[in-house]
């Protein structure tokens, strides 16, 4: 399921530069442009669209939340808002967070069903409530009582992958899910300020009512606007019993470049899992309040993208073995 959507977006890795790791870790800030990075061949459009709104409104939340609306949008992006795919009873269940650096603001749902845009959603409740993470039909009501539009999210070919995966299941649903991805996409305006966002239909076939890490804040996504923010794509039990966002920004907080940062983090979770670092399906982003971007993961397969006004690239993350 994810080679499918990898390929679909591979066809615009040919539209995109590929550069190392090591240009990675010591890229610096020039002249402090605006940076949008995220995760998976799918963020760099997300990214575009992300420059594309901040150059328009000026707004880096605006910015946040229309290049994630992208990958919401998508049905071939089929981890991610309409097209996802559904939990093991055939039902969509997303999930989404948003966070403000400059007010340390933050919003989220989980297991939000029938809205396409759960980051609006999640950014509506850093807005309009004292609340910071919304459920289920709370959630769903929260989103119907701001006006958002519900729509059907299981397309006919998800429903039909859904079917021919149950058929084969004897009960309960298996432990290694067939697919994950997730949309983390974190950037900077040029007055340095950082903001983030998170959305994914997370792992498939999932028991229903499971949340993974990435509504939870520090796990998923978290931004400091002092420091700078991270974002995970991943399976989220290895993430979220680590609070890997929020490690790596103290880990940059500490002097670690994002890169190094983003290692370090994978590195002390497989040492406490005492697992093989390819066994644990975790892969982080970071970008610094500096202007600097990087990237480690332990899936051969997981890209970046970097979108800046002079670059628009994917990029190979640090592989951790
Ligand atoms: C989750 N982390 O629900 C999400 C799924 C994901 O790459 O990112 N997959 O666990």
């Amino acid at each position: 399921m994810t080679i499918d959507r990898r390929q679909f977006a591979g066809g615009l890795s040919a539209l995109a530069a590929w550069s190392s790791v090591a240009s990675m870790s010591i890229a610096q800030d020039k002249g402090r442009e605006p940076l949008f990075v995220a995760t998976w061949n799918f963020g760099l459009p997300a990214c575009q669209q992300s420059l594309k709104t901040l150059e328009e409104t000026g707004s880096i939340l605006d910015a946040i939340e229309k290049g994630i609306h992208v990958a919401e949008a998508d049905p071939k992006v089929d981890s991610v808002g309409v097209g996802g795919a559904p939990n093991s009873e055939g039902v969509v269940q997303l999930d989404a967070c948003f966070m403000d650096g400059a007010t340390h603001g933050a919003g989220s749902v989980a297991g939000l069903e029938n809205y396409p845009h759960p980051i609006s959603v999640a950014r509506r409740v850093m807005e309009k409530t004292k609340h910071v993470l919304l459920v289920g039909n709370g959630a769903a009501e929260f989103a119907k009582s701001q006006g958002f539009q519900q729509q059907e999210l299981l397309t006919p070919e998800q429903k039909d992958k859904w079917l021919a995966w149950k058929s084969k299941q004897p009960a309960p649903p298996p432990a290694a899910p067939p697919n994950h991805d997730t949309i983390a996409l974190v950037g900077l305006n040029a007055a340095g300020h950082l903001a983030g966002g998170c959305s994914t239909s997370g792992l498939a076939y999932k028991m229903p009512g499971r949340v993974g890490d990435s509504p939870i804040l520090g796990s998923g996504l978290y931004v400091d606007g002092d420091v700078g923010a991270a974002g995970a794509t991943g399976i989220g039990e290895n993430v979220m019993r680590y609070c890997a966002s929020f490690l790596i920004v103290e880990l940059m907080r500490s002097g670690l470049d994002p890169t190094a940062a983003c290692r370090t983090a994978i590195e002390r979770i497989a040492k406490h899992e005492r697992k093989s670092p390819a066994d644990l399906h975790i892969n982080f982003l970071a970008i610094d309040k500096q202007g600097r971007w990087g990237a480690a993961g332990t899936d051969a397969d997981y890209r970046i993208a970097v979108v800046r006004p002079s670059v628009a690239k994917l990029e190979k993350p640090f592989l951790v073995t």
